[in-house]
């Protein structure tokens, strides 16, 4: 009778569930389990941290709208990848941690590398599990992939003991599990879309809020249908850039903060009323907004605002089911409204003050004159990375996204050290996408060794280093007998070097008038690249109404 071990079950269980890619680093007790993936025709991405594997997991699960696996060695490469399981969980990301785990026999005695794994994975996912048994795999991993994908969706940890990892069963004693179908595309009550339609036709002043909710059920060409439909004005959340385009005349980006003051009723698509949204509150948000609310979870209604009408289920259905009713009872918010010019004119005055930043060809640059030249360079189908604080939060509102699942930033969670995992997902499971990735210096150090495995694969990603000298910035000339300030770096590190070192391509710009050019050199190149561009140290957002970061 034949056999099979716990490595092959596992990895043969993961292809089953659609899992096609694995992020991870080897060790004991999982070597196994990535070979065994290999030949089952899984993917896998070696890497040089586990932070930067988990990642790279959720960015790739996200991208794919499936979930992908993570392979990490037991104790401190499961520590390392909680990062990743809080960046999922809070971003609403899938993905499936494989910890490998001291044998259980060994269970308590002070085994190598022994840690209480299910137990400290617990709080960060929506399901931790350890298997117990050889033949029992498929039946786990069917459970961590449909958990962590259906619903909301977030992390799942599978911890697998070395015994069972190389146990070996009659594969006549094996039930596979069931191969799991595409997520259920749940409707909202027909009376809650006649109840939120409504509501839209009562607004002076109406606001649609897109978030990556909508990028996630692939709600795209609805969300488009819906607007032309409308002609609503919207705001795109962060991630949520591209399900409509950045450059579309509805969009009221560029009015950000005025939109979401005076706006009497807002739209709320798969976004949440969190901390980028300012919570939904005063003095961001009008003390009376209505607001209507589609999410797939219902208890994400009525958080931090009570919901007058809450849509709950899948984005893309309903969103579809918003145009159906449309359809049989037309309706548009006129053309010509005070609301309407009220936004036109902000954005109008905003852009008199970055246009001006942006003709700076003062050296070093400011951000706006760096930006100006990145948001050509860069390609309409790219998918942009980003991370930093000053470099994140305005790259975010000088680039544009044209298209869904184009933005991949530190997100809810605000983690720094994500883009090169992200970095990484999006180069192996888009290829057919150029990818270019925005960081401060700060953030470039948190998994700057990922250039390696940039590298190593080869993979066309274009890495852009604003380096301001620091977290937030840093100083020009620092005197030597002062203690060096907490969030300074250093002003003449040569971060495109690292690059060097591993084989890619590295440039430095000081002078405006060189960077077009080298970034057109190094995106078109389609070979691992940094370009390392010097910011002023002191140099900073355009002035703001509200200071709501530090
Ligand atoms: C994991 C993690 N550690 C620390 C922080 C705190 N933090 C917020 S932004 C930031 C870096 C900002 O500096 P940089 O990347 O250089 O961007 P800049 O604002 O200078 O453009 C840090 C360390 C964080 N958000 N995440
Ligand atoms: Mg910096």
């Amino acid at each position: 009778m034949a056999t099979i071990n716990g490595a092959t079950l596992i990895a043969r269980s993961l292809k089953q569930q659609g899992v096609d890619y694995m992020f991870g680093i080897v060790g004991f007790p999982v070597v196994p389990i990535a070979i065994a993936a290999q030949r089952e025709g899984i993917t896998f991405v070696g890497m040089r941290n586990e932070q930067a594997a988990s990642y790279a997991t959720q960015a790739a699960g996200y991208l794919l709208g499936r979930p992908q696996a993570c392979l990490v060695v037991s104790g401190p490469g499961v520590i390392h990848a909680l990062s990743g399981l809080a960046n999922a969980q809070q971003n609403n990301w899938p993905m499936i941690l494989i910890g490998g785990a001291s044998g259980i026999d060994q269970n308590g005695m002070g085994a190598f590398q022994e840690e209480r794994q299910v137990l400290v994975t617990t709080p960060f996912t929506k399901y931790s599990h350890l298997i117990e048994r050889t033949d029992r795999i498929p039946y786990y991993v069917e459970q961590a992939v449909r958990t962590a994908w259906y619903g909301r969706p977030g992390a799942a940890y599978l911890d697998l003991p070395d015994d069972i990892i190389l146990g070996r069963v009659d594969e006549d004693d094996v039930r596979m599990a069931s191969t799991i179908p595409p997520t259920p595309r749940s409707q909202a009550a027909d009376v809650d879309v006649e109840a939120a339609l409504a509501a839209l036709k009562t607004a002076e002043r109406p606001l649609v809020i897109v978030g990556k909710g909508m990028a996630w059920s692939r709600a795209e060409d609805e969300v488009r249908g819906f607007m032309e439909r409308t002609q609503l004005p919207f705001l795109n959340s962060p991630m949520g850039k591209g399900v409509m385009p950045d450059d579309h005349p509805l969009s009221v980006g560029a009015a950000r903060s005025l939109a979401l003051k005076d706006a009497d009723v807002v739209l709320l698509l798969g976004a949440r009323l969190n901390w980028i949204m300012h919570f939904g509150m005063p003095p961001r948000f009008d003390p009376k907004v209505r607001v209507i609310q589609l999410d797939i979870s219902p208890e994400q209604l009525s958080t931090n605002v009570p919901t007058e009408v809450g849509l709950v289920g899948d984005g893309r259905a309903v969103m579809a089911q918003l145009n159906a009713a449309i359809d049989s009872s037309p309706w548009q918010f006129p053309a010509a409204t005070p609301w309407r010019d009220a936004i036109a004119a902000k954005i109008e005055a905003n852009r008199g003050s970055i246009d001006a930043m942006a003709a700076d060809d003062t050296v070093p640059m400011n951000y706006y004159r760096a930006f100006r030249d990145i948001k050509e360079a860069i390609p309409r189908d790219a998918i942009i990375v980003s991370e930093g604080a000053n470099t994140m939060d305005i790259g975010r509102t000088q680039l544009n996204n044209a298209e869904p699942r184009t933005r991949l930033d530190a997100g809810s969670y605000g983690t720094m050290g994500v883009g090169f995992g992200f970095a990484v997902a999006a180069a192996v499971v888009q290829s057919d996408r150029p990818v270019v990735s925005v960081s401060g210096d700060s953030a470039f150090g948190f998994s700057g060794m990922e250039l390696e495995t940039i590298c190593r694969y080869q993979l066309p990603i274009t890495t852009i280093v604003l380096n301001n000298g620091g977290i937030g910035g840093g100083f020009e000339d620092w005197p030597a007998d002062q203690p060096l300030p907490p969030s300074g770096l250093s002003r003449t590190a040569r971060y495109e070097k690292v690059c060097e070192a591993f084989g890619g391509q590295g440039y430095y710009v000081e002078d405006p008038a060189d960077l077009r050019p080298t970034l057109d050199k190094a995106i078109s190149s389609g070979k691992p690249s940094v370009v390392h561009v010097l910011i002023a140290a002191q140099a900073d957002r355009k002035p703001q109404e509200f200071h709501w970061k530090t």
